[in-house]
């Protein structure tokens, strides 16, 4: 089945200059790249992202974390990957939540960890399942930053919008 898959190289990935290594597992799939970016997160979007773990211990700590607070790194790496059983395949290479539980072979069991504050620091967020691939590619990227038309979309006028563009 043809697929799309959120992936952010999370802070701890950044800062651990890991995302060369990360790109190159990731390729293995021979999947294809149809969006990427750095984005600096906001609040709003952390919370927003991990919406469903509102109400863990870990919560307000998972936040700082995807937000780079606890790396002086304030920022991910967002990608869309596309392309048969996009979701299995990447979330295979990623392996398991917990870092110290995954694969030792997959991308977390490689380079994770879990802090002595008990925060999993796992490099990398792969999207679980197509309806939350859909929310978090539409929560992360807007139709034009993404190459393919992966999801419908609507053309709206909005005037008196203030844009930064090339001086
Ligand atoms: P995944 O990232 O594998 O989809 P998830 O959505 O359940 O897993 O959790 C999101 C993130 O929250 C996860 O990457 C790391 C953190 N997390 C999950 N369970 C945790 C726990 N028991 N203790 C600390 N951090 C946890
Ligand atoms: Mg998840």
């Amino acid at each position: 089945m043809m697929q799309s898959v959120l992936i952010l190289i999370k802070p701890d990935g950044l800062k651990k200059s890991l995302t060369g290594n990360i790109l190159t597992r990731l390729s293995e799939t021979k999947l294809e790249i149809v969006a990427a970016k750095i984005v600096r997160v906001s609040r709003e979007l952390a919370v927003e992202h991990y919406k469903h773990l509102k109400d863990k211990p870990f919560f307000d700590e998972l936040i700082k974390y995807l937000q780079g607070e606890l790396h002086d790194r304030r920022k991910v790496m967002a990608l869309v990957y596309w392309g048969k059983d996009a979701i299995t395949k990447c979330r295979q290479l990623a392996g398991a939540t917990n870092p110290e539980e995954a694969d030792p072979t997959s991308i977390r069991g490689s380079y994770g960890r879990i802090t002595t504050s008990g925060v999993y620091e796992n490099a990398i967020h792969v999207s679980a399942n197509e309806e939350d691939a859909e929310r978090e590619i539409k929560l992360w990227f807007m139709p034009e930053e993404i190459i393919v038309d992966l999801y419908p979309i609507k053309e709206i006028m909005q005037e008196k919008r203030k844009l930064k563009c090339w001086d």
